[in-house]
């Protein structure tokens, strides 16, 4: 295994139901690293920048809408095999179908409100972390 960075995100219905510590407990139980952090309310343009990728499907604008109804908190988080490790300590995107004792199975409430976002791969990670923060903001530790 290397060591790995990877982008997760806090999402404003996480943040909402004040379990930041309960996640980031999660992180650190795991081994992983919280390298970079700050709660942010994203723009539209940003939350639609960060998620180009899915702009022609047809969650776009829930996705986006729900992104910026409320502050999120974005870390960057260091270790060994970070971005698998980060995806299944997450579990599956729609809660429902999340492994038990997963952040989604336990703080989850639906498809669209799913607690987390975790960089899927290396070369998105790298992209993701960039496009939140500067790399002099980020602690390698
Ligand atoms: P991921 O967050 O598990 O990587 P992606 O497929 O990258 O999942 O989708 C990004 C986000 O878009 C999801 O976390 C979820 O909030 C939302 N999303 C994905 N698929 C659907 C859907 O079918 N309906 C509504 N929202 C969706």
């Amino acid at each position: 295994m290397t060591i790995e960075r990877t982008l997760s995100i806090v999402k404003p219905d996480a943040v909402a139901k004040n379990v930041i510590g309960k996640i980031y407990d999660r992180f650190e139980s795991a081994g992983l690293k919280v390298v970079a952090a700050k709660m942010k309310q994203l723009s539209r343009a940003e939350a639609e920048g960060f998620y180009a990728v899915h702009a022609a499907r047809p969650f776009f604008n829930d996705l986006v809408n729900f992104m910026i109804s409320g502050p999120v908190m974005i870390q960057a988080l260091e270790g060994e095999g970070a971005i698998l490790k980060n995806r299944d300590l997450m579990g599956a995107t729609n809660p429902k179908e999340a492994a038990v004792g997963t952040i989604r199975a336990d703080f989850a409430d639906s498809i669209d409100a799913n607690a987390v976002h975790g960089s899927d791969s290396a070369e998105n990670a790298a992209i993701e972390i960039a496009y939140f923060f500067a790399s002099s903001e980020v602690y390698s530790r």
